[in-house]
């Protein structure tokens, strides 16, 4: 935030009165404690982010961009999880049922390992309030429901795959729009 905050006004020029740059950072560090105060209270005050709708809202966070078969390799290097398919798709706030496939680190489909879901938001220190089912769908497809997200902002998704001895955990990061 920071840096883009530089950048706009590196943009704007000298023509940019300081007193408008300060008056620009007193509102952004009201939003940010905003931010901080509204928590996780609430999930229907609309100020349980950075600001904006739809495709013009930002998390803080990095996140993924959706699409069909976005992959991310566990930690280890294990399994890599895809994720195949998402209802509704990006990913939205509360109910989403998400369809993976896992692989080996051989490229093989991973059949009858036991998948866990934690959905949390790292920034607020919460889960999800609800508790993803997952059904072994066969062929390496799982399916995941709900994958619960009950405010918008920065959810960090981490899927263990437990297949034996083997346990290794790849995260999809998406930003949640109000
Ligand atoms: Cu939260």
């Amino acid at each position: 935030m920071p840096g883009s905050t530089n950048h706009a006004a590196r943009a704007l020029g000298r023509s940019v009165k300081r007193s408008t740059r300060i008056a620009s950072r007193l509102l952004l560090a009201l939003a940010t404690s905003g931010l901080l105060l509204a928590g996780c209270s609430s999930d229907s005050s609309g100020n349980d982010g950075s600001g904006g709708t739809g495709s013009e809202y930002k998390c803080t966070h990095a996140t993924d961009t959706y699409s069909v078969g976005l992959s991310k390799m566990g930690s280890k290097g294990m399994f890599e999880v895809m994720l195949m398919d998402a209802d509704p798709a990006p990913p939205a706030k509360k109910d989403n049922t998400w369809m993976v496939h896992v692989k080996d680190a051989q490229g093989n489909n991973v059949v009858g390992a036991t998948l866990g879901v934690n959905p949390n938001m790292p920034e607020h220190g919460h889960g999800s309030t609800q508790t993803t089912v997952v059904t072994d769908m066969g062929d390496g497809m799982y399916e995941l429901k709900p994958v619960y997200l009950q405010m918008a902002g920065y959810w960090a998704v981490p899927i263990t795959v437990t297949m034996g001895a083997d346990t290794d955990t790849a995260q999809f990061d998406f930003c949640v729009a109000p």
